[in-house]
Formats: structure tokens, C-alpha cells, sequence
């Protein structure tokens, strides 16, 4: 095949955020927007990372998808890229890639997605790059791939013909190959490699367990019906919204409380299932419900982590460390401390973990925006975490006969809560802000920090220090600053403010606000009720409303 030299400029703003370059569908379409992106990315690597290497391809099934990977395959073809191996209809769910790069031992890979944003004509795209141990790319990679689109001229693409991408199986042009793989395969394999699945099969199979899977019309459409029906027994009535759409039936892909409505709604009816998951649109988040229980993301990898070594057959000689991102809650150090395992705390964005696990140093971790995971893969993993708890419980009523009452979700949670303490966990989102009202609220409260003094009075909490958070990586030495304002208290208790970095218009101002609640006669509180004081200092301190204008946030989880 010829490559082509396709003469290009720079278009602005083709900057990364939290999770690779996400902007509306419309934006994407614009001539050699996307291919820009993807010749500064192969302008920024060393020739050795892809020239007849192997990379990795696959999507969320969102809208664009299909015309993206054709010319995603060019532009690979186009560099001498040896062999891009795309999940078929361009379906990989986020995991899925992180594991066949690691299996397969390719270069990387790409993930055509917006995560939880919205996906059809008038909402959002994106892409992330994943690097060889199947990681997010790391910031010293996605500055270089930024430098790179503002003096970019050239566009090398291949002049191949469009791939069938359902069909099954290697094509060969010369020294390219383009194989479409089963999204699923490699992906199964891999949980059954962590989890008992017989442990698991055993409780789907028992007359007094219900389950309920919500793919929200996303990625792990793809996988649900092959890994908990197929292989685990479940009813194929317990996956809802099963069948990937381009659009994700107009829905945010987003599992959260707001987002996720119908299956909230099922679980918090009165003869709700026992346990409720759901992922959102590539597959990386997860939200757990119990009959009538929700459970918190900051709690459920704290939990997780607890009852991983007797309930999860890969964690049998315990996890080696535990990490969360900083606005995530406590809770998960107080497993650290109980088990004497190294701990980290590291900025938002699951690229900072992977480092960490690279160095035999980290096993599980967390966020709180409902991300849970493991160095089984280098990304947070929705459906790896569904297993977790459905491991968790199945392993503690293994011995139950029929009948008798099974130790629920809310059983687990609350028995933690017990023996840890209770860490209240709330986050508020204020999405599409004006930038300018945000950036202003965010400088009001760089002055603040810079002025307050530890053991100052803040309502009825004393303050221990207040920051905008940097971390060192302790692997590479890297050095990353201005990643969230933190009030910490002396008695546990947070308020943590930063913007966004994976919307696709206007400035999404973040409000965490944590409290530990030792006293368990309080335990059954509503979180809201719990933390309503600190939320309003929180509302105060911010001068939210001033600043940005709203009375109430979009999104409270
Ligand atoms: C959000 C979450 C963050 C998560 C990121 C990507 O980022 O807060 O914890 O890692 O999304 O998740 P931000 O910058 O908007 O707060 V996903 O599922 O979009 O890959
Ligand atoms: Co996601």
C-alpha cells in the first residue's frame, strides 16, 4: 500500500484532560481534527513504541466510532504500525483494552470514548491513549502529544480500503495487518483467572439470591451476557438496558444515583433484588446497590479491600498495597492501618495507580467517582468490581442453607462501618459553570488557604491544615501540583473543591465533603443528614453561590 502525506495545520485546544480528549461529536467531525490528534500522538512516541509493533483498538459503541477507527486504522498503517487488533464494531469496553495489551503484549492501544459523558450527534467523543502495560498514558506523553498538535503539518495515512469490522479475523496489506478480535474473549478469561466463578455460580443459583445487571445501553452490553449469564448461570431477564447504542438510549452512561434512575428505582422498591450493579459507557465505573442500600464508591473499594483475601482466590496472599484518589474517603486507610499494608493517596485520574502497581506496590484502589479496580489491569474495571461483591457475598453465605437468611449487602457495609467507623462521603457537582465564575471561586479559595492557620475554628471543626494538593509520584519522581483545595480537620472531616477535566463544555466546579462517624447509633443516618453542617460551611467557605450562580448542584452522589 502508499502512504499518503495529507497537508495539515494545528487547530487549537487539543489539550488532554482527566481522561484523554473529549469534545462534542461536532467538534471531532471538523476536517483532520481527529487525525491531527493521532499523527501528533505517533509524532510523539519513539519509533521502537510503534514501528511494526502491535496496538490496540476499541470503543464504547458511542456515535462516530465506526468512522474514527476507520481512520484511526489509515493513520496507524500510515506510521508503520505492524498490527492494530480492534474489538469487533470497533466494541472494546475501557478494561477489555487495559487486558489485551497486556496479554497480547502490545504498544498500546486506543479507546474511542467519552466515558459516562452522553454520546450521539449533538453530544460528546473522545480518545484516550492506553501505553504498553495498558495504563492511561502518563502526563509527560499527553503534554508532548499536545505540543506536537500545535505545529503539527503533515498527516501520514495509508491508502487501504475501509475495514469490515464485523468480520471476524486477520487482513494483511504488506507489512500491516488490521485483525478484528473478539471484544469479550480475552476479558473472561482474565476474571476467571481472579474470581471462583463456581463460588459465584453457587449463589446465582440459589432460589433466594436476585441479581440485576444495568448496562445503560453501553460497552458492557457486550459482556454481561457472556460472563454473568453464560458462564455464572444468572437469568438473562437480570441484565437491563443489555444491547449497546449508539446514543446510550439518551441516557448518561453514568451509574450513579442520578443517572442510573431505573434501576435505583428497582432496587429501592419493595421486593427489590439483592444485589444491583451498574456500568457506564466504556466499562471502567461501577455503582453497587444492596436491597435498599447503596454503597458508597469510597466505601465499596474500602470493603472490597477488606474481604478480598478470603472472598477473591487472586488476592489469597493478601493485597501488597492500597491507594485512592485525594478526594476519595478515608475509609480505605482505615483498611490499610487494620491489615499494615503501604498506602498512597494520589491525584484524580487513574493514571497516577499505575506506576505504583508497575512497582509490585499497589493492589487495590479506588475512586469516588465510582471507579474500583486492581493491578489485574491498569484501568478501573466496572464489571471486575461486580464480581468482587458478588464474590464477597457469595463467599459468606456458602455455608447457608436454603432459606435461611443470607448476609445482604447492607449486612457487610454495616458490620465494616462497625468494627472501621463510618467515613460519610458526599460529592457535589456543579456542572457547566460559567469559566469564569469557577476560576474566580477557585482563586478565592487559593487566597483562603494561603491565609488560614492551622487550629483556626471552622464551624465546629478545627482546622489541621489547609492546601491545594501536589503529589510525587514515588516511583518515577514526577511532580504534579494544583490537584484539589483541601480543608482537613483535626477530626477527620474534609471539604475539597477542583474543576473538572472530562467535560466538553463549560467548567464543572467538584465539592467532596467527608466526615468519620466513630458512634455507630448514628451509623443509619442518611449521608445528606450526616453531613448537612459541613456542606454548608463547605457552601460558605466556597461562596459557591456567589461565585457561580447556582443554588443547587446538578449531580449530588
Ligand atoms: C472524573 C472523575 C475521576 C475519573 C475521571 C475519568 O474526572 O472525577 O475520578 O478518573 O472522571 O473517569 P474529573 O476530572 O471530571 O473529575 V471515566 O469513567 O471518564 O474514564
Ligand atoms: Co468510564
Amino acid at each position: 500500500f502508499k502512504v499518503v502525506s495529507i497537508p495539515t495545520k494545528p487547530v487549537e485546544g487539543q489539550k488532554t484532560g482527566t481522561s484523554g480528549l473529549r469534545k462534542k461529536v461536532k467538534v471531532f467531525q471538523e476536517e483532520n481534527y481527529l487525525a491531527n490528534w493521532i499523527q501528533a500522538l505517533f509524532n510523539s512516541l519513539s519509533p521502537e513504541e510503534y514501528k511494526n509493533c502491535a496496538l490496540v483498538l476499541g470503543g464504547d459503541g458511542r456515535y462516530f466510532n465506526i468512522e474514527a477507527a476507520q481512520i484511526i486504522i489509515k493513520i496507524a498503517a500510515g506510521n508503520g504500525v505492524g498490527k492494530i487488533l480492534v474489538g469487533r464494531d470497533g466494541i472494546m469496553s475501557t478494561p477489555a483494552v487495559s487486558a489485551v495489551i497486556r496479554k497480547r503484549e502490545a504498544k498500546g492501544g486506543f479507546i474511542m470514548s467519552a466515558s459516562h459523558n452522553p454520546g450521539g450527534p449533538e453530544n460528546d467523543w473522545g480518545i484516550k491513549f492506553n501505553y504498553s502495560s495498558g495504563q492511561p498514558a502518563p502526563e509527560y506523553i499527553t503534554d508532548k502529544i499536545y505540543e506536537n498538535t500545535l505545529s503539527i503539518s503533515e498527516i501520514k495515512m495509508a491508502n487501504i480500503p475501509d475495514t469490515n469490522l464485523s468480520q471476524l479475523g486477520p487482513v494483511e496489506y504488506g507489512s500491516f495487518t488490521v485483525e478484528v478480535i473478539d471484544p469479550v474473549s480475552d476479558y473472561v478469561e482474565l476474571m476467571e483467572n481472579i474470581f471462583d466463578f463456581n463460588l459465584i455460580k453457587t449463589l446465582f443459583s440459589r432460589s433466594d439470591f436476585r441479581f440485576i445487571f444495568d448496562a445503560m445501553h453501553a460497552v458492557t452490553g457486550a459482556y454481561a451476557k457472556p460472563i454473568f449469564v453464560d458462564k455464572l448461570g444468572a437469568d438473562v431477564g437480570c441484565i437491563l438496558n443489555g444491547v449497546p447504542l449508539q446514543d446510550f438510549g439518551q441516557n448518561h452512561p453514568d451509574p450513579n444515583l442520578t443517572y442510573a434512575k431505573d434501576l435505583v428505582d428497582i432496587m429501592f422498591a419493595e421486593n427489590a433484588p439483592d444485589v444491583g450493579a451498574a456500568s457506564d459507557g466504556d466499562g471502567d465505573r461501577n455503582m453497587i446497590l444492596g436491597k435498599h442500600f447503596f454503597v458508597t464508591p469510597s466505601d465499596s473499594v474500602a470493603m472490597i479491600a477488606a474481604n478480598a483475601q478470603e472472598a477473591i482466590p487472586y488476592f489469597q496472599n493478601g493485597p501488597k498495597g492500597l491507594a485512592r484518589s485525594m478526594p476519595t474517603s478515608g475509609a480505605l486507610d482505615r483498611v490499610a492501618e487494620k491489615l499494615n499494608l503501604p498506602f498512597f493517596e494520589v491525584p484524580t485520574g487513574w493514571k497516577y495507580f499505575g506506576n505504583l502497581m508497575d512497582a509490585g506496590k499497589l493492589s487495590i484502589c479506588g475512586e469516588e467517582s465510582f471507579g474500583t479496580g486492581s493491578d489485574h489491569i491498569r484501568e478501573k474495571d466496572g464489571i471486575w468490581a461486580v464480581l468482587a461483591w458478588l464474590s464477597i457475598i457469595a463467599y459468606r453465605n456458602k455455608d447457608k442453607k436454603e432459606g435461611e437468611k443470607l448476609v445482604s449487602v447492607s449486612d457487610v457495609a454495616k458490620e465494616h462501618w462497625e468494627s472501621y467507623g463510618r467515613n460519610f462521603f458526599s460529592r457535589y457537582d456543579y456542572e457547566e459553570c460559567e469559566f469564569e465564575g469557577a476560576n474566580n471561586m477557585l482563586k478565592h479559595l487559593r487566597d483562603s488557604i494561603s491565609k488560614s492557620t492551622p487550629g483556626e475554628q471552622y464551624g465546629s471543626h478545627i482546622l489541621q491544615f489547609a492546601d491545594d494538593f501536589s503529589y510525587t509520584d514515588p516511583v518515577d519522581g514526577c511532580v504534579v501540583t494544583n490537584q484539589g483545595i483541601r480543608f482537613v480537620f483535626t477530626d477527620g472531616s474534609r471539604i475539597i473543591f477542583r474543576l473538572s477535566g472530562t467535560g466538553s463544555a463549560g467548567a464543572t466546579v467538584r465539592m467532596y465533603i467527608e466526615q468519620l462517624e466513630p458512634d455507630v447509633s448514628k451509623h443509619d443516618l442518611d449521608a445528606q443528614t450526616a453531613l448537612k453542617p459541613l456542606i454548608d460551611l463547605a457552601l460558605s467557605i466556597s461562596k459557591m453561590k456567589e461565585f457561580t450562580g447556582r443554588e443547587t448542584p446538578t449531580v449530588i452522589t
